[in-house]
This record gives structure tokens, C-alpha cells and sequence, in this order.
């Protein structure tokens, strides 16, 4: 019952949380990201960035191999980019973290 109420009390926080960004203007920054391929890909890369405070909508383009994401400017395109190298995958200014990419799905690398 405790464990409940805490998930409900997470969504909870998790919902006002989304309200709050919306009314914040919102920027969008498109990295690329060359070594995304497969859904596994865009799952980690999505996670790695959504983890930020102030993300508010990532998407991950395969065929052009371009993140976009939906943030508030208490993120910069810096933290995005060291978010999605620490998750295994190159962006533009950022290698990518090597026990990261050895951790990744075989389909990934
Ligand atoms: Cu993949």
C-alpha cells in the first residue's frame, strides 16, 4: 500500500512537473547523433536526455540521425550533448563514453 501511494505520489509530481515547462519557453536544439540505428538506440539516447531536468520531449531521427529535444533553458546544448556521449553514442562535440558503448545491445554498436 506505502509502495502505491508513492508511485501515485511520483506521477503526481511528475505531471505538475510537465505543467510547469510548458507555460517556460521552450528551445529546441538538434544534435547529431551518427551512431543511432535501431529502436534500442533511440530508447537509450531518449532516456539518457529525458533524465535532465528541464527536458521536456526528445526525438530521435534514424534516417537523418538528428536528437531534437524540447527543453527549457536551465539546460544547455553542452549538457545535452555530455548526456548523450555518457549514454554511448557520439554527438558533434562529444566522444562517447567506451564502457558506456560496451554496455550497449550488440544491434547498437
Ligand atoms: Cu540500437
Amino acid at each position: 500500500m506505502k509502495k502505491l501511494l508513492l508511485i501515485v505520489g511520483l506521477i503526481t509530481l511528475a505531471l505538475t512537473g510537465c505543467k510547469k515547462e510548458e507555460t517556460a519557453a521552450l528551445l529546441i536544439d538538434e544534435i547529431a547523433v551518427p551512431g543511432a540505428k535501431c529502436e534500442m538506440c533511440q530508447a537509450t539516447i531518449s532516456a539518457a536526455v529525458l533524465k535532465l531536468d528541464g527536458v521536456s520531449k526528445v526525438d530521435v531521427d534514424l534516417d537523418k540521425k538528428i536528437t531534437s529535444v524540447a527543453h527549457t533553458e536551465q539546460v544547455s546544448r553542452e549538457d545535452l550533448e555530455k548526456a548523450i556521449a555518457a549514454s554511448g553514442y557520439d554527438t558533434g562535440s562529444h566522444a562517447k563514453d567506451s564502457t558506456a558503448y560496451e554496455n550497449l545491445p550488440e544491434c547498437c554498436k
